[in-house]
């Protein structure tokens, strides 16, 4: 720790008596003066937004830091049991709605800002989105932390504060081009710095066994290049409880120890530009969504990330307990998102032996009681894995150490299975042949006591098949934990409206207990609130078109139907399925057969990883079929396409709560759950989807007749693969065959020959492993139910009301209560 923070005697015990803040519109507004005035020195008549919004969110983030320490205190004195929530990314979005939402300020903020002349809804809007994630992976730990405060859960969030966050797209010409997210650049009001707690991370160097006195070995890893690990805290509010949790994200930097052989040559600049290198670290979030790229920077990010988190609660843990361990593993729980930050599980090991004294066997106990795993892919091709001579040059030490666990874990599969060597070579932390590499999820298996999938269909194919041989040797570890999203952002904060229409029928309580809105299933088919329901989804769909209309010119007709498809752009989530049926209804209008045709609006919307030349294609691909369409003069008011640019969090609290029909169109068998789905099911859209990941739940809470299904099932998938022949099945449909032959007559791409070869190539070859034509029969013609039963307002309406009153499951305060409830084991703590 830098001297300059270090605890110096307190002489006057009134400097903590910090007295409370008002939580009353004057209060407030005296706040936002002084800051606006005297911190952020205005002056002018004219006042720039930046000040405004700064102003307010610096009044509302003293009243959570003021929560905040009343929660640390009540989580201290209780001397509770504390979770680690561990990932590479949170998503967290725009942080001022919620903060107001969650201190119960909303209208008394609104009221405050009226007296100041200012529109608080537009102060909102001026937030930069934090963007620390890819997609839903990130956003779901961010709905987590949010259940965690508001079930009063002692959760703390560690991850990394990118400089950068996920890139900005804008479409040129019909292509994706990206740019920096330097989301920092006007200041951060919602973080708190906190030197005090700053950590040193090795990377490089090597290791040596020495003797002590007592004739003990001792490892010692040396000659490493350290950086800094600088901790920013956010405060995560829980709903009107008093709790504040915190997310610690770290950011590198440099050491000032400079390089010294670069100082003794006299090379001073030289020596303080090469902090450069550290600082590296956490410049940029990888923008890769479920595939990996092996990259050495991304190692270092995750050890970066392990080795912070768990110093820092060693740390906190030896200033309560000294160097007593014993209670440590019935005290702390590290929930590991993925495998990203699995490193941790041979750095526990690490500091536990190398830096305080522990044997292996004790050392080894209290790692496989503290750390779970939980899994968010099948994909292959996001499976981590990285080369064993890469790891060893940047971390001799920790592979040191897995090469250990892996001979003992090794062993442990030889007594259970002598002789079977296959096997062996199949469970290995370390995979053979070629160049040798580090499997992480084994790792993660090995070292953890809970591995858990993300929606039911998901858990159940990890255990049958990616993971059966650790399913068979540990069938206890295994469990699933369906995934969730927060009702505080997905409805109560977007869905304004709703809200009050909801809150107005059946009471509050749905706000912190979802399982509440099965009471709005009375009214369902009940005209008075169906004539509610359809205002309420009309002003939503307004909003929506004026965001349409402003970024992309189209104009979306607000009668028609809304047909959504946000997300990652990845071929298995098959927007290719998406953008046949709209070129089927293109040609079907053409061709003057608009029978049974419902009017409507595709909006498409997400990013393709930078290096992911399908994924860019297929944007291409978008934009040129919604030019064609979109002025078309034949076509009309009767079909709109658009791709919005630049989808994130912020966006998808527009899209969402005017969507009438949600595309979850995966391939059975590839996502590993969603949680769109869940945003726009809960905000009242009809999903159209196949049998994968959480949307078997999904139809199963809203009932077959609210839901519509189509496409193979996972199994079936499977089967169909053997022999798959996709021209045999255009050949034979007569719908397909001319969607196809527009394609491959370039109809879309006049004047860029061949655009589109790749694209068509893929989804025609026998090795499509997304299987888009196998489906497309199933998919138009479920598409054409959706769409007549659109035409009759009053069943659309019904199904409508169903969705959101049957989506009590997918709240997120229902998945955390899972997870401490079977993992976790936290009793509940309210601050005083
Ligand atoms: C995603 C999955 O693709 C979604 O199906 C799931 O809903 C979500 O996680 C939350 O559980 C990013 C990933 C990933 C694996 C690796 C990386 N899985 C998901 N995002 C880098």
């Amino acid at each position: 720790m830098s001297p300059r923070y270090a605890c110096t005697v307190n002489p006057n015990p009134e400097l903590n008596n910090t007295p409370e803040l008002g939580m009353d519109e004057k209060s407030l507004e005296q706040d936002f003066k002084s800051y606006y005035g005297n911190h952020l020195a205005q002056d002018k008549g004219c006042a720039s937004g930046h000040y405004l919004y700064t102003s307010l969110a610096l009044t509302l983030r003293d009243r959570l830091f003021e929560r905040m320490k009343k929660t640390k205190m009540a989580y201290s004195e209780s001397k509770c049991k504390q979770a680690y929530y561990m990932s590479m990314e949170f998503l967290m979005g725009r942080a001022m709605g919620n903060a107001a939402l969650n201190l119960g300020l909303s209208e008394t903020v609104t009221k405050a800002m009226v007296e100041l002349g200012l529109d608080f809804e537009e102060l909102t809007e001026l937030e930069h989105d934090a963007g620390l994630g890819n997609g839903g992976l990130g956003r779901l730990a961010a709905c987590f932390i949010d259940s965690c405060a508001t079930l009063q859960l002692p959760v703390t969030g560690y991850g990394i504060r990118y400089e950068y966050g996920m890139f900005q797209q804008s479409i040129e010409n019909g292509n994706q081009m990206e740019s920096p997210d330097h989301w920092l650049r006007d200041g951060n009001p919602w973080e708190l710095e906190r030197p005090e707690y700053t950590q040193r991370i090795k990377f490089g160097g090597h290791t040596e066994f020495r003797k002590n006195v007592a004739g003990n070995m001792s490892v010692h890893w040396v000659d490493s290049n350290d950086i800094l690990a600088v901790p920013y805290d956010l405060p995560i509010p829980g709903y009107q409880n008093g709790t504040v949790n915190k997310l610690r994200l770290w950011k590198s930097e440099a050491t000032d120890e400079f390089n010294l052989e670069d100082f003794n040559a006299g090379s001073y600049t030289e020596a303080v530009a090469s902090k450069n290198a550290a600082e590296n670290i956490s410049m940029v979030l990888y923008p890769n969504d479920a595939s990996e790229n092996g990259k050495e920077l991304r190692l270092r990010q995750q050890y970066f990330l392990a080795s912070a988190s768990l110093q820092d609660i060693l740390n906190h843990w030896i200033t309560n307990n000294g160097e007593n361990f014993d209670d440590f593993a019935e005290k702390n729980c590290f929930q590991l998102n993925d495998t990203h930050p699995t490193v941790g599980v041979a750095e526990l090991m690490r500091l536990l032996m190398d830096e305080h004294n522990m044997g292996w066997d004790k050392a080894w106990t209290i790692v496989t009681k503290t750390m779970a795993y939980t899994n968010h892919t099948l994909l292959p091709e996001a499976l981590e894995r990285w080369p064993v001579h890469m790891f060893g040059r940047l971390l001799p030490r920790v592979l040191e150490i897995i090469y250990e666990i892996n001979a003992r874990f090794l062993s442990e599969v030889a007594r259970k299975w002598p002789g079977d060597k296959a096997r062996l070579a199949s469970m290995s932390i370390i995979e053979e042949g070629g160049q040798q590499q580090v499997r992480m999820a084994h790792l993660a298996i090995v070292g953890s006591f809970s591995v858990n999938g993300v929606a039911a269909l998901h858990s159940e194919l990890l255990q049958k098949g990616l993971f059966n041989n650790f399913y068979q040797l540990w069938p206890n570890k295994f469990n699933n934990k369906t995934n969730g999203v927060t009702q505080r952002r997905w409805m109560a904060w977007c869905n304004p409206a709703l809200t009050e229409l909801v809150s107005e029928t059946i009471g509050e309580q749905w706000v912190t207990d979802l399982d509440q809105l099965k009471k709005l299933t009375p009214f369902a088919n009940s005209t008075a609130f169906q004539r509610k329901w359809n205002d309420v989804k009309k002003a939503n769909k307004t909003r929506l078109a004026d965001l349409v209309k402003q970024s992309c010119g189209v104009t979306f007709d607000t009668d028609a139907m809304f047909d959504i498809q946000v997300k990652r752009i990845h071929e298995y989530k098959r927007q290719l399925l998406n953008v046949l049926h709209v070129i089927h209804l293109y040609d079907r209008i053409k061709r003057g057969d608009t029978k049974g045709i419902v009017k409507r609006c595709v909006l498409f919307g997400g990013k393709a990883a930078p290096g992911y030349a399908m994924a860019k294609d297929i944007i291409k691909l978008i934009n040129n079929v919604a030019n064609v369409v979109n002025n078309d003069p034949d076509v009309g008011d009767r079909l709109k396409v658009v791709f919005l640019p630049n989808y994130q969090v912020s966006a998808m609290e527009v899209i969402c709560p005017a969507a009438d029909l949600s595309e979850q169109v995966s391939t059975a068998g590839k996502e590993a759950s969603g949680t769109g789905n869940m945003k726009f099911m809960m905000n009242g859209a009809v999903t159209i989807g196949t049998l994968d990941g959480a949307n078997i739940e999904i139809r199963e809470e809203a009932g077959d007749e609210n839901f519509f299904l189509f496409g193979l099932t996972e199994d079936e998938v499977e089967k169909e693969r053997v022999g798959y022949n996709p021209r045999a099945i255009i050949a034979k449909d007569r719908d397909l065959k001319r969607v196809v032959d527009l394609l491959e007559g370039g109809h879309f791409n006049q004047f860029e020959p061949n655009r589109f070869d790749n694209i068509i190539n893929a989804f025609t070859s026998h090795n499509d492993p997304w299987m888009t034509i196998a489906d497309f029969r199933s998919y138009i013609d479920a598409q054409h139910l959706a769409g007549l039963a659109y035409q009759d307002q009053e069943r659309w309406t019904a199904m409508s009301i169903m969705n959101t009153a049957t989506s009590g499951k997918f709240s997120t305060d229902r998945t955390m209560e899972e997870y401490n409830n079977e993992i976790w084991k936290l009793e509940k703590v309210s601050p005083k």
